[in-house]
């Protein structure tokens, strides 16, 4: 190997390392110019009792026993499908290059809430090989009320508006859902023990939003600060 050749290598080389260095950098700097919000979703009371839905069609696949997903608590009050957000910031942009999933399973909409970005393509998938019918009801976002037969595994939709939308199926009364479209990337459903966690979150005084279908809107103030993690407890009344 020539001297030149053999110094062009260790030279891309040292280039190549210099360039992951920076962007390892650029990666640690924009962490450090953010924080994070993290916490839990609770209820202000013991869980209420399950109601029993009344499964009346399809039994093969939506099952004989369902009970009602409209509120689902931890055993320590826990609030799950909450969404938690950010109000009245702006983004850099939310990412719209990723699909939101949303499946038909088992006659349940699965995750009963999603988040999805504005203008981001939604799949609703149905693998329970029956006829579903998506039924969206919105105000800013063109309704849908599409069949979806068993055949049909995957339907996909945009919402180009920020706005809560309750989705329902008219085959099955009891299947409801929801689709929470937003214009920044600050939020996101709770999982099982109620737990939330934003990230990247520019640092300042921002306003939070939760909403959850049954107990309603709450708000509080909350300090971002670089490189920490701000922690934030919701208490939704349930009367
Ligand atoms: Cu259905």
């Amino acid at each position: 190997m020539g001297r030149l050749m053999k110094g062009s290598i260790v030279g891309g080389l040292f280039l190549w390392g210099l360039a992951s260095l920076s962007g390892d950098l650029i990666r640690a700097v924009s962490a450090q110019s953010t924080g994070s919000i993290s916490g839990r979703v609770m209820i202000s009371r013991d869980a209420p009792q399950l109601r029993k839905l009344e499964i009346t069609k399809d039994k093969e696949k939506c099952g004989t026993e369902r009970f009602a997903d409209d509120l689902v608590v931890s055993a320590d009050r826990g609030v799950k499908n909450a969404v938690v957000s950010l109000i009245g910031v702006k983004g850099s942009g939310v990412k719209t290059d990723k699909n939101v999933v949303l499946d038909q399973k088992g006659c349940a909409f699965t995750p009963r809430v999603v988040v999805a970005p504005a203008g981001a393509p939604v799949d609703i998938l149905n693998n329970d090989g029956i006829l579903h019918n998506v039924h969206t009801y919105s105000t800013k976002n063109t309704p849908i009320n599409k069949a979806q037969p068993g055949f049909k595994k995957k339907m996909t939709e945009t919402f180009g508006q920020p706005e809560i939308i309750k989705l329902t199926c008219d085959a099955h009364p009891w299947m409801v859902g929801w689709i929470v479209v937003t214009d920044h990337p600050y939020a996101v459903p709770t999982d099982g023990a109620g737990s939330f966690k934003l990230t990247d979150v520019p640092p300042g005084i921002h306003k939070m939003e939760v909403w959850h279908e049954t107990l309603g809107k709450l708000t509080k103030e909350v300090t971002v600060k670089t490189g920490e993690d701000a922690k934030v407890t919701f208490e939704l009344v349930k009367n």
